[in-house]
């Protein structure tokens, strides 16, 4: 059976699921979404992930005309249509349908879609041994213009360092800021651990902050491990002792080679892994109950 997809209020088969070719999220990238997961029957962190959708529309002036409780129960009832316990939900609300030109003015009313379906993991052998990933020529855009905070339909930025990767043979590219300062990846934040502390670039550098990150932040502090807020180049990541990146896709996953170069002793490390744990062990129990 066709998968059910929210489109402004209604439930459609997936084939039947459409919006106009004057949508200023199609014809624009005007307009932001969320990734979301769920676990077990549970929607992992909906608050984080609704509230950073609200704040990246008012970013852009794009006033959504639901309440967040109800932006809440569409995400629910997407879920529950599809009868999944586990899944990848993709949010999306765009300025709407306009005309030709550019003005948002046009555009009458935003379009909401909500999509939830199984989702596709990276191998798992890439969690057990690692992966490798390079550094991307194209830079992260600067947040004086699209801020990186906003998750925007604007993805071209991370789609040229995604064909980078592609180019590479890699499933991921860093992208480094215009300081040469280590931003993100295409689709993950990064983390790199050195002498026992784990550090990630602030959100200054330009970077979504990720909710898989703030998660990571969360659960470090509560094993103990010291984690910082810092600045870091390429060099730095070359001579970390560990690498990894978190997303709500790939959960945390370990990074053993960047540009060639092995990290560490070119194995998982063991704060990695006591992270990977510590998250696997969370979504047994965190979330947004979806049937009640
Ligand atoms: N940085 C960027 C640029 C992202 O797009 C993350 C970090 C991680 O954020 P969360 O909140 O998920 O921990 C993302 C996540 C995919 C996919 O299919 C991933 C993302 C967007 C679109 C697709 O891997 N973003």
């Amino acid at each position: 059976m066709s998968i059910q997809v929210y489109v402004n209020g209604e439930f459609f088969p997936k084939e039947e699921a459409k919006i106009s070719v004057f949508d200023h999220g199609f014809l624009y990238g005007d307009g932001v979404f969320e990734g979301i997961r769920a676990y077990n029957g549970r929607v992992f962190k909906l608050k984080e992930h609704i509230d950073r959708l609200y704040n990246g529309a008012r970013g852009i002036m794009l006033d959504i005309p639901l309440t967040k409780e109800e932006m809440t129960e569409v995400v629910l009832e997407t879920i529950r249509r599809n009868q999944l316990k586990d899944a990848y939900i993709r949010l999306v609300v765009s300025r709407g349908t306009g005309d030709l030109g550019l003005d948002p003015r046009k555009c009458q009313k935003p379009t909401i879609i909500c999509i939830a379906d199984k989702i596709v993991l990276y191998p798992e052998k890439l969690y057990t041994e690692g992966m490798e990933i390079i550094t991307a020529a194209t830079r992260r855009n600067r947040p004086e213009g699209v801020n990186p905070q906003m998750k925007s339909l604007n993805y071209l930025n991370n789609i040229l360092a995604k064909i980078e990767a592609n180019l590479a043979g890699v499933p991921e590219a860093m992208l480094l800021n215009t300081e040469d300062y280590v931003a993100e990846c295409t689709g993950d934040n990064i983390f790199i651990v050195r002498d026992g502390v784990l550090i990630t670039p602030p959100p200054y550098v330009g970077i979504l902050i990720g909710i898989t990150r703030n998660t990571v932040m969360e659960l470090a502090e509560k094993l103990g491990i010291k984690v910082e807020e810092k600045v870091f180049t390429r060099y730095e990541v070359f001579t970390a002792d560990e690498c990894f990146l978190s997303g709500t896709a790939a959960e945390a996953i370990p990074v053993v080679k960047v540009d060639g170069r092995p990290i560490g002793d070119g194995k998982p490390g063991p704060i990695t892994k006591k992270i990977i744990d510590a998250f696997k062990e969370l979504i047994k129990t965190e979330g947004t109950e979806i049937y009640k």
